[in-house]
């Protein structure tokens, strides 16, 4: 397998850190053994655990004010590629790429296929775009896209996601992800009924030519770029849609996409007890959709969301939606963040393996909200670094990513290899 980062460096760096983990992770061990928890199956949970990384997300985002190019950005799909193996190389914890199309569109998908190959990456759900108007394009999305009143322009949308479908098939993938900006942004501008009937039979026409082995994922979202309404504005919108459509149409939630202090760990409960919690799009945000690094401004949150899906998980093992991040790096390294983001969901889904479920339940039953609190409050306050850091020691990962990625001077090697285009500054996210 080719490895960007060079073994002997990474070696190194895991050597000075290699007995200080060991007698972390010993007394962890102890500690845990003491509530009758085997740190060993927590382990091997840990090592199996994945999350996709964005394609999109490697390169330096904006905002609509402004975006700041980092050194070295990824000039195409390759270039994405070989940063989403030096995450994976050193993480362990993000073998599969996200791809959004047309930004990725390759023009060989084999070729595209054999060079993730060589990093063992794989392709997870592609993202169709009808949010943003491509040259040439006939008809525009200005006024909507699957659900648009013109159906020449519905029609168009809709060729578009069979066509991220057919080329995900090449590249392995077993999912398509719908989001659509379309909305209004004045009262009176959209019928509500209309539109929302008209995006369900946009997306039944595209499901009917889903492969079988595939999943379809609608992601909702409550505002932005439609600034009064938005057509799959919320979960219940999505749950609706979904249900209309098929059983393998499934809710995704990108926890960005809500009102600030919605209770998204309930949507996630909701959505998973009617069997339509098909995936995550994790970030974190303190006013809007920030995109920011996952688990930097509510990590408490985070660990609610997974507690719930651990729960889920107890009754249905063999429930995994897809896992996914989706930020947008304006100040820091976008490799650094996605490497530390991947560890700050790993960690929450870790520290919610370690709730004690019968305690919770018996003081939920006996209707004690002190103990019920402070039982996921005693998983949440257990420092499982140990565990993140063996997972990726025993995986022949990093123990510490950042340290060894700065160590190695891969950005600045990049800095070199991919001069910066003075003309691609601008806005936007990407
Ligand atoms: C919309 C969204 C969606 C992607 C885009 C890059 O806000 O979360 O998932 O298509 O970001
Ligand atoms: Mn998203």
């Amino acid at each position: 397998m080719t490895q960007l980062i060079n073994n002997d460096l990474l070696g190194t760096q895991n050597q000075s850190l290699e007995s200080g983990l060991k007698s972390d992770y010993t007394a962890l061990g102890e500690k845990l053994a003491r509530s009758d928890i085997n740190i060993e199956a927590i382990l091997q949970k840990a090592k199996a655990f994945s999350i996709a990384v964005p394609s999109w997300g490697v390169g330096t985002g904006g905002t609509r004010f402004a975006r700041f190019p980092g050194q070295g950005e990824p000039r195409n799909i390759y270039e994405k590629l070989d940063d989403c193996s030096v995450i994976q190389q050193l993480s362990q914890a993000t073998p599969a790429v996200s791809l959004h199309i047309p930004w990725d569109r390759p023009s060989d998908p084999n070729e595209l296929r054999q060079y993730a190959d060589q990093y063992g990456l794989m392709f997870d759900a592609m993202n169709s775009n009808t949010f943003q108007d491509q040259a040439n394009q006939e008809n525009s999305y200005k006024y909507g896209s699957l659900t648009h009143t013109s159906q020449a322009v519905r029609d168009q949308a809709i060729a578009h996601n069979i066509d991220v479908v057919e080329l995900g098939q090449k590249l392995g993938s077993k999912a398509l992800t719908i989001w659509v900006g379309d909305g209004s942004n004045f009262p009176g501008q959209q019928h509500f009924k209309n539109s929302f009937a008209q995006y369900i039979d946009s997306i039944k026409q595209i499901y009917a030519t889903l492969p079988n082995d595939w999943n379809m994922l609608l992601e909702h979202k409550i505002f932005e770029p439609a600034f009064y309404s938005t057509v799959i504005q919320d979960w219940g919108s999505s749950y609706l849609a979904a249900k209309e459509t098929g059983e393998r149409c499934l809710s995704l939630v990108d926890l960005g996409h809500h009102a600030p202090n919605v209770n998204i760990e309930m949507i996630v409960s909701r959505l998973a007890q009617f069997g339509k919690l098909g995936g995550f799009h994790f970030n974190d945000s303190k006013y809007g959709d920030d995109d920011l690094d996952s688990g930097s401004i509510n990590p408490y949150q985070l660990f609610l969301v997974f507690n719930e899906l651990t729960d889920i998980q107890l009754e249905n093992p063999s429930y995994s939606p897809f896992y996914m991040l989706d930020q947008s790096h304006n100040v820091t390294d976008p490799i650094e963040s996605l490497m530390y983001s991947a560890a700050e969901v790993q960690r929450a889904y870790v520290k919610s393996l370690l709730v004690d479920r019968k305690a919770l339940a018996h003081y939920q039953q006996t209707n004690d909200p002190m103990m019920a609190q402070a039982t996921l409050k005693q998983a949440y306050n257990l420092d499982v670094e140990p565990i993140l850091q063996m997972a990726r020691f025993q995986s022949n990962g990093a123990i510490d990513p950042i340290a060894c990625y700065r160590e190695s001077g891969y950005r600045q090697q990049c800095a070199q290899a991919r001069p910066v285009d003075p003309n691609k500054t601008g806005s936007g996210i990407i």
